[in-house]
């Protein structure tokens, strides 16, 4: 009997010590695993159009662990402190590297000289950032937004005429606020059109519904030619206003021109509610990744990385081509 309760004691530690090894192992393995892995800290600022969206989603789809990141992802909720927060803690877990899609230009100096003296190198996405020592970033991906706000008027000088123009703006101070914005400002002056007012739609489709329709309500108004907006979810927002207000929007009454190019908004071109987009590329994925493999390598990369962006107009369009389009 003796021999028998030895043997079972004897088994029992052998599957005890077998257990550990295996639960030890694959703890280290998990810490190999990540020791392996890049990881990247994100600090996306939020959820506001549907071209943020899809720019967050291009960044998840291409650092996946099976593609050999670590990602942690941070969404601001639209809140500069919220992407202050997220980039320290990125710091204190000892990320490889940081990607920031700054929401806007300024305020930035302290927190990425914090990044740079923990030698984590900062990728800017989307937007830019406008610091004194340009060391803080390794590398920006994203769009000309004064380009993108060009093509724009170049197709209102088409007009030849003094336009009257309701102008919504983006989130204050970001850069595709400030470039979309610039391009038309200078273009105003240039042909001495006639800016009646900008409103702040903040990039969407709420803010600008409630700013539009206060500014359609006022008794008093001037004939309105174009409504620019700086991007897709301000004009569903501003047709929504106009249209509640009696006005007919495309060829045949006030040009609302957009920014981005997203399904919804190139279904509104092809119905011909918005006469003009500009594209805006969300889809920056894998160019940041072309960025952090050049760093892993050890070479320097560009210091701007551009999406190619194409206009587009009615007839220009065909639901083949709206439905082919990724965002
Ligand atoms: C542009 C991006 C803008 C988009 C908006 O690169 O910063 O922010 O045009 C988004 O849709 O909200």
């Amino acid at each position: 009997m003796k021999q028998k309760i030895f043997l079972f004691l004897a088994l029992a530690l052998l599957l005890f010590i077998a257990g550990c090894t295996q639960q030890n192992l694959s703890v280290e393995d998990s810490i190999s695993a990540d020791e392996n892995l890049i990881k990247i800290g994100v600090s996306q600022i939020g959820a506001e159009s549907d071209w943020r969206v899809a720019n967050s989603e291009s960044i998840k789809t291409v650092f996946t662990e099976a593609r050999g990141y670590h990602l942690l992802f941070d969404d601001a909720r639209q809140k500069q402190e919220n992407q202050i927060t997220a980039i320290r803690k990125f710091i204190q877990q000892q990320v490889d590297y940081i990607v920031l899609m700054p929401i806007q230009e300024t305020g930035w100096d302290s927190v990425l000289l914090e990044a740079k003296q923990a030698h984590i190198p900062v990728i800017l996405v989307d937007r830019m950032i406008a610091v004194e020592d340009e060391s803080l970033y390794a590398s920006h991906v994203g769009s000309d937004f004064l380009w993108e706000g060009e093509q724009a008027v170049e197709w209102m000088r088409l007009k030849e005429k003094e336009l009257n123009i309701v102008q919504i703006q983006g989130t204050q101070d970001s850069t595709a606020q400030l470039g979309r914005t610039q391009a038309l400002e200078k273009a105003v002056e240039e042909e001495n059109w006639n800016l009646l007012v900008q409103l702040d739609g903040d990039f969407t489709q709420a803010k600008t519904y409630e700013v539009m329709g206060d500014y359609l309500s006022q008794a008093e108004r001037p004939e309105i030619d174009i409504v620019y907006c700086e991007n897709d979810n301000e004009a569903f927002g501003a047709i929504q206003a106009l249209e509640e207000y009696g006005y007919t929007c495309g060829k045949d009454g006030v040009d609302v021109i957009s920014f981005d190019a997203t399904r919804q908004g190139l279904k509104l071109c092809l119905e011909g509610k918005i006469s003009l987009i500009v594209e805006c590329q969300p889809l920056l994925g894998p160019l940041v990744e072309e960025v952090i493999q050049c760093l892993e390598a050890g070479c320097v990369p560009e210091r701007h990385y551009y999406a190619d962006e194409e206009v587009f107009m009615p007839n220009r369009l065909t639901r083949g081509i709206i439905s082919r389009r990724e965002y």
